[in-house]
């Protein structure tokens, strides 16, 4: 498409992104819209890496010594200045993750919700009064600021994930060293830029306070390996987990992971089955399957089964798929030629296993890959239906005892997002006592959460939690403090010490 590239500069220089930062770099950056280098992005070497870090440590001492409220006005200016930003950032996300626009301006929108959530968390930061077996003492636990606070993120929200770390951290008093996805790094300086404009505005705001580092592999690991970096919070494959986790467990570092997810429904006999369609296109098709809570498994009921696969199927073929600038569709492509790849070998591998495939194939060619969002009818749960391919593929599978499809709902390593619809309260409830993931719904689909819930999910997701409730702790150490205002020495447990 002629004229990306300008309008990619258009939009960077209108947010405020210096023109040498993607202009005179070594990292080629691409758009999945049409697969067209856009820009030549400046990484961060060695040195610099380590000078962010002891900077970042700077910034950590001093932040954490303003006041929470007083920080929380920082994020509540992060949230004006996305505010300001939300349609030329979004644009931006659609060109360069290749969202389709509504889901382009809905990750901003999830980064200013969580900037709210936030700045009321900056005044609630409390800790509990705890009763003490002593008298004339008081027992209590205060939270305080932990360090620096390390971020990997991935392609698929390319910014949004920054910003539930980001304004947590920040409010927390840590300060931030970002590296997103080597796929991703215009968004990325666009919100630094954004970052930057909040933090004038503030005033004195530490120099450094947040900071990006676009890089490969060296970013990456200074985050996980380096001492200076208290907390990391990463998103990513199970993959990228199974490297990063003992390699944080080895110098005690805290973690934060989000890795992969294979999210099931389960539409049962009395399920509203208009709802339950929406809810399984939407899982399914939206960001086209490159979501960690996209609808991966399907198990209907036998009783519904072939009339719901008959208006799936008719959902599939009537969805819009192509490029989110051009015309009204509801699938963008893939990230790049390698997600393309791996879709069609699990669609292989579901063919050998007895799976029959509708759609999958690609739209178009050239540089971009799109692809038409596939349906896969399984004899059962094998082959690649234990595995998250990052792609639309939805595999089917037919259940008539809802004990048993639960069981085999759970059976897969990942435990990120499911669930179940029905109008049975009983089956609701039996559902959400047994799924045995971080996120189980009834009658909506698997993705899209809200900031307000933790986000994360159990086994080979990684067990951490992001976003609202009461994620915020993890960015904070608990300290007990116990205070004498007697004037004995009481000993806890009755032991004695006489001098
Ligand atoms: C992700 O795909 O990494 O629940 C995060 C959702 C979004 C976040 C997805 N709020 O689908």
């Amino acid at each position: 498409m002629a004229g990306i590239g300008e309008e990619i500069g258009n939009l960077l220089d209108g947010l405020g992104v210096d023109r040498r930062a993607w202009t005179e770099g070594s990292l080629p950056s691409f758009t999945p819209l049409t697969g067209e280098q856009v820009a030549m992005v400046r990484v961060a070497d060695t040195a610099s890496i380590d000078a962010a870090l002891d900077t970042a440590t700077a910034a950590f001492r001093a932040w954490r010594r303003v006041p929470a409220p007083r920080r929380g006005e920082l994020v509540r200016l992060l949230g004006d200045e996305l505010r300001a930003a939300k349609d030329d950032l979004a644009r931006l996300v659609t060109i360069e993750a290749g969202k389709v626009p509504s889901e382009g301006a809905g990750e901003v929108q999830e980064m200013i919700d969580i900037c709210d959530f936030a700045v009321g968390l900056s005044r609630q930061l409390y800790g509990l009064t705890i009763a003490t077996e002593r008298p004339g003492h008081r027992m209590m636990e205060v939270w305080h600021p932990l360090g620096v606070v390390g971020v990997i993120s991935a392609f698929n929200f390319p910014v949004a994930v920054w910003a539930w770390n980001a304004a947590l951290a920040l409010v927390c008093g840590n300060s931030v060293v970002w590296k997103p996805s080597e796929k991703t790094p215009l968004t990325a300086l666009a919100v630094q830029a954004v970052f930057a404009r909040a933090a004038a505005r503030f005033g004195d705001a530490p120099a450094g306070l947040s900071q990006l580092l676009i890089g490969g592999r060296d970013a990456g690991a200074a985050l996980v390996d380096d001492k200076r970096v208290a907390l990391l919070s990463a998103t990513g494959s199970t993959r990228m987990g199974r490297s990063v986790a003992p390699r944080l467990a080895a110098r005690f570092a805290r973690a934060i992971l989000e890795l992969g997810g294979n999210n099931g429904v389960i539409v049962a006999p009395s399920a509203d089955l208009d709802l339950a369609l929406r809810g399984v296109a939407f899982g399914a098709m939206g960001t086209a399957g490159q979501r960690c809570t996209t609808t991966r498994r399907l198990f209907l009921h036998d009783s519904i089964y072939d009339g719901f696969v008959a208006k799936l199927k008719a959902a599939y073929a009537s969805v819009g798929v192509g490029n989110p600038l051009e015309g009204d569709v509801l699938v963008g492509p893939l990230i790049d030629r390698a997600a393309y790849e791996a879709m069609q070998e699990a669609l292989a591998a579901a063919k050998a296993a007895g799976g029959m495939v509708t759609g999958g194939e690609r739209v178009g060619e050239g540089a971009s890959f799109y692809v038409r969002p596939a349906l896969v009818e399984m004899p059962g749960q094998v082959g690649p239906v234990l595995d998250e391919t990052f792609a639309p593929i939805l595999y089917v599978m037919r259940y008539d005892d809802l004990d048993v499809v639960i069981d085999l709902h759970n059976d897969v390593a990942a435990g990120l997002s499911s669930s179940i619809f029905t109008t049975d309260v009983r089956e609701a409830e039996r559902f959400l006592a047994a799924s045995d993931c971080g996120i189980a719904n009834v009658n909506l689909g698997t993705s899209g959460a809200e900031i307000g819930g933790a986000f994360g999910g159990e086994k080979e997701t990684g067990g951490g939690r992001e976003s609202g409730s009461d994620s915020w702790r993890q960015y904070m150490r608990r300290a007990t403090n116990t205070i004498n205002y007697s004037d004995a020495l009481p000993l806890a447990q009755g032991v004695s010490f006489e001098i």
